[in-house]
């Protein structure tokens, strides 16, 4: 079992741990997308594989009727055979070396999952460090904006409180993810 790290904001808490986020049984998981919202590889592959057939199927139903989803935005569809009962899927940045907009559009797009989140009146959430794997993000870059992003939208939503789980795949990820926690729940 690895370590937890976890944080209060208000009455949201964030919570670090290393683990696969195919198999968290928070009320819903976030699916590192592509824009065609098709299996791919990564926490895609996994998301696919452990929900089933039932949720690509939704997913490419949702590609047909409303196209691409663009990068920064976020969908639900429900789980399938997931613990988790829903899965947001939402497309990071791909890196092109950080003046394409990319901070602000990775941070839209832990926005877009947050609003999701809200709307639906969820409680728990599990995020993947979002584009640092195919897309290229610099790890420790995306942790700051990440950790920025959600803490800020916490504190703004005190009303809503949630728990917000962030799912490391390597101590590595986890160790730079703690870092920006340290950082920017402080204060
Ligand atoms: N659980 C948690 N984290 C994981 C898992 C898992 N099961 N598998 C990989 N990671 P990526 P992106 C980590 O590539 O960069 C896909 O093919 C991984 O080590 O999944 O946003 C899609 O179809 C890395 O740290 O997402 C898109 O085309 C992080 O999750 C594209 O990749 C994100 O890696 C999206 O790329």
């Amino acid at each position: 079992m690895s370590e937890t790290t976890e944080r209060s904001i208000n009455e949201s808490v964030v919570r670090l741990l290393q683990g696969d986020i195919s198999t968290q049984d928070t009320d819903a998981v976030v699916n590192a997308a592509n824009p065609d919202l098709a299996p791919g590889g990564g926490v895609a592959g996994a998301i696919h594989r452990a929900g089933g057939p039932e949720l690509t199927e939704a997913c490419a139903r949702i590609r047909r009727e409303r196209g691409p989803l663009p990068t920064g935005k976020a969908v639900i569809t429900p789980g399938g055979a997931l613990s988790a009962l829903w899965v947001i899927h939402t497309v990071g940045p791909v890196w092109y070396g950080g003046t394409g907009g990319e901070p602000e559009l990775l941070a839209c797009s832990y926005r877009a999952c947050l609003a999701i989140v809200r709307e639906q009146g969820l409680r728990t959430v599990a995020f993947p460090s979002l584009s640092t794997g195919a897309y290229g993000y610099p790890l420790e870059e995306a942790a700051s904006v990440a950790l920025a992003t959600v803490v800020a939208d916490l504190r703004e939503h005190k009303d809503t409180p949630v728990e917000v789980r962030f799912v490391l795949f390597s101590a590595r990820d986890l160790a730079a993810y703690a870092a920006a926690l340290e950082a920017f729940a402080d204060g």
